[in-house]
């Protein structure tokens, strides 16, 4: 089911997803919505409209995460790629793509011919930023993929090249310790002993700061919120009315996770005719639509070690907001 749009040999698109979207949606939609508490997954957050909002949430005051990840990227990205001598980089939902200079930079200052695989969900993401990087370097072949990298990561052709997976943007912590092990897992099958993987997280910090992230003032996080609902109500003919719910997000500090809720406004009842249901809210009720993982030093290593992965770098920015971890498989 892969429709290369261009195959001359330096940018290639792959797709794997375009029928495969609406049916896992229409999945998880009916069993996160008949579950107790309701939960929805945050993957759908990410449609257009969702991607320009969460561009925009990278530039909110309270949203530190993606400056620290780039300050961290931006001191010690050749560092990194010195250290890993990457031929390939792969990059698991790039998104724009915009961090990943800092890798790709140093990468081509060396001689040889360099690829860049991107593997996104959004077709648009993986267009745009292929057409983009194509654009912008000369020695860089692109091959992206439509894809969910939760399945697809094994569609990726395997050459003899020295590979470098990143994982950026703290994106690994919107799955639970469940889904971030198998996630890990196979991310270990597609390394060679000399490849590396590179994951950006959040870490632990305090209350405060962390809830700011997730509830700006100017309320662009609780519209990337609501948004869920449209991409339901377009893709299931669904007819839920996004303005009678409160976002609210919380941070867990047991679980050390941040949790995004829907909150109903008013006991009321939405119709989803694609699933041929309704669902009803409780006043007050919620649903999840998305869990923000933050970790420490210490968790990140039980995470990798979990995994047949061995923690070999953390770096971190100034104020230890964010971490970039450098992973390589364990020999044993
Ligand atoms: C950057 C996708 C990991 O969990 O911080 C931002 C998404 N959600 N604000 C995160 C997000 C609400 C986010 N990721």
């Amino acid at each position: 089911m892969s429709s290369p749009t261009d195959t001359s040999g330096e940018l290639r698109i792959d797709v794997y997803l375009r029928d495969g979207t609406l049916a896992s949606l229409a999945h998880d939609v009916r069993e996160g919505l008949t579950a107790t508490p309701k939960s929805l997954p945050p993957k759908y957050f990410y449609d257009s409209r969702g991607s320009e909002l969460f561009e925009q949430i990278t530039e909110l005051p309270e949203y530190y995460p993606t400056r620290a990840e780039q300050s961290i990227l931006d001191e010690f990205g050749a560092e990194i790629v010195d250290q890993v001598q990457p031929e390939e980089l792969v990059e698991l939902g790039p998104g724009s793509a915009r961090k990943t200079h800092a890798l790709l930079d140093p990468m081509l200052d060396g001689p040889g011919p360099r690829r860049y695989v991107p593997i996104d969900v959004s077709e648009s993401a993986v267009a745009e930023c292929a057409d983009r990087l194509s654009a912008e370097y000369d020695n860089l072949a692109i091959h992206g993929i439509v894809g969910d990298f939760e399945r697809h990561l094994d569609r990726v052709p395997r050459n003899g090249d020295r590979r470098l997976i990143a994982f950026l943007g703290g994106t690994i912590g919107n799955f639970d310790a469940g889904e971030r092990r198998s996630m890990l897992r196979k991310v270990r099958t597609q390394l060679r002993p000399d490849d590396r993987l590179l994951v950006g997280t959040d870490l632990v910090k305090d209350r405060e700061r962390l809830e700011a992230a997730y509830n700006d003032s100017a309320g662009v996080t609780a519209a990337f919120n609501r948004n869920v609902l449209n991409v339901i109500n377009s893709n299931l003919e669904a007819d839920f009315e996004p303005e009678r719910f409160h976002h609210r997000a919380v941070y867990d500090d047991e679980h050390r996770w941040i949790e995004t809720r829907l909150h109903a406004g008013e006991a009321h009842t939405a119709a989803i005719r694609g699933l041929d249901m309704e669902v009803s809210f409780a006043d007050g009720e919620y649903i999840r639509t998305e869990i923000s993982c933050k970790f420490t030093e210490d968790s990140l290593e039980r995470e990798y070690a979990g995994a047949g992965l061995e923690l070999l770098d953390v770096y971190t920015d100034p104020e230890r907001l964010f971490a970039l971890s450098l992973a390589g498989p364990c020999d044993g």
